[in-house]
């Protein structure tokens, strides 16, 4: 079992890293540090850990920077003797990737290689630098006192036919450019543990849904929409299939993979939970009439079938048995619970939702924080 005592977290004020960084002091019993390194783009939103900050203010640090910037993340290994790094920040929407590629490729594969390159020079010592060392040699890979952490997605592996899922071993086949950045930065993570001995573990995790959810992603724009009475986007046929996992679940598997994962290995993560877009949509529907008391009939009015999405993957499936059988994960929120409580959490919670909304969130940050650059 490792422990930490200062972990990096990059794109910790995104929807991920904000309930990791939740997770980790409400219900993991860590009790050391965390760096929170975002460039608070569009998608992060610092309001997303404000009782955070405030309640672990001794042992929560938030810096606002960006993983490009190599002289910043070099010194943050310095200034606070980083020993594990979860690595979240990435631009994350696939229809942006599809409009302006160029940050998916500057954050996600240039940010990725800054972030482990300070990563390597800064742990010089404290890991075995033979490769034939590394944990899928000798089982464990425990021992070292360092680790970085990447998430991924199950998106670097393609489109599913109507049968099967995706495995660790299933090659790699991105198909948008939001994937192809992913699986670049996948590949150059494996390509520092093969090379320098890098203690790294990847996680390739299904779609989450969940509170602080930016409402570009499918949950989150239904169900303001639906509250908004504006019409309710189904692209295609909307019989496309994603395997849905609450974001607390995936969490609290990346947290056991930090524990216990093997050093070396990629562990996929998913809900076993495959639902066809349209399908999922009525059932939002139904979930948000009751608690709204909208009639059915009203919101079912809203669906709106629009132009399909270019390249749009036709089905995503995980196989996550080795993650459970390894390490003994498994999800603890049923997909009707986590619906409601997600449902409710943007119900209970209309200064976020008109804070995101309105872009007045924007203006907080450039009052409250100055970019870092060194
Ligand atoms: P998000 O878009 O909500 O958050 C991304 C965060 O990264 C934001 O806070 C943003 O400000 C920050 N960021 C972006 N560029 C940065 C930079 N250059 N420097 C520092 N910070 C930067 O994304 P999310 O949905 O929370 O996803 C987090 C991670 O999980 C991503 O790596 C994504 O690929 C992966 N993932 C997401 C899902 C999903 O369903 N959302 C599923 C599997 C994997
Ligand atoms: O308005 C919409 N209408 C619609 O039909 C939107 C936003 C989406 N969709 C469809 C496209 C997908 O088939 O719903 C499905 C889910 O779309 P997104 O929420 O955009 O997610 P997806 O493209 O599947 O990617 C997500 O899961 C994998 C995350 O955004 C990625 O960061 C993650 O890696």
């Amino acid at each position: 079992m490792r422990s930490f005592s200062n972990i990096l977290v990059t794109g910790g004020a995104g929807f991920i890293g904000s309930n990791f960084i939740r997770y980790l002091f409400t219900d993991a019993g860590f009790s050391g540090r965390v760096i929170n390194l975002d460039a608070l783009t569009y998608a992060g939103n610092p309001q997303n850990l404000a009782d955070i900050a405030v309640q672990y203010k001794d042992r929560y640090v938030f810096v606002h920077g960006d993983i490009r910037d190599a002289a910043l993340v070099q010194k943050l290994f310095a200034d606070y003797a980083i020993d594990a790094v979860v690595h979240f920040a990435a631009e994350s929407h696939v229809d942006r990737s599809i409009l302006d590629p160029q940050s998916f490729i500057t954050t996600n594969v240039m940010g990725t290689y800054t972030l482990l390159e300070a990563a390597r020079q800064a742990w010089k010592g404290k890991y075995g630098d033979d490769p034939a060392t590394l944990s899928g040699a000798t089982g464990e890979g425990a021992g070292t006192s360092v680790l970085f952490h990447h998430i991924s997605t199950d998106e670097v592996y393609g489109s599913l036919g109507e049968e099967g899922a995706f495995k660790e071993t299933t090659p790699y086949d991105p198909r948008s450019p939001y994937s192809a950045s992913k699986a670049s930065s996948d590949f150059l993570v494996k390509a520092y543990g093969h090379t320098y001995g890098l203690p790294v573990t990847i996680s390739n995790c299904s779609n989450n849904y969940g509170p602080y959810q930016f409402p570009e992603k499918l949950i989150p724009l239904m169900i303001l929409n639906m509250l908004e009475d504006k019409p309710l986007p189904v692209y295609g046929d909307g019989k496309n299939i994603r395997d849905w996992l609450y974001v607390v679940d995936h969490n609290a598997a990346v947290w056991t993979i930090m524990a216990r994962g093997r050093i070396g290995e990629t562990y996929n993560i998913g809900g076993e939970n495959e639902w066809e877009n349209i399908r999922l949509l009525h059932r939002l529907i139904e979930i948000v009439s009751e608690e709204t008391g909208k009639p059915v009939w009203q919101l079912e009015a809203l669906v709106t079938y629009v132009k399909d999405r270019p390249g749009h993957d036709r089905r995503y499936a995980i196989d996550c048995s080795k993650l459970q059988n390894e390490l003994g994960w498994k999800q603890s929120v049923s997909f009707d619970e986590g619906l409601r409580h997600t449902v409710r959490w943007y119900l209970d919670n209309p200064e976020w939702i008109a804070s995101v909304r309105s872009g007045a969130y924007r203006s907080w940050i450039e009052k409250n924080y100055e970019h870092r650059t060194l």
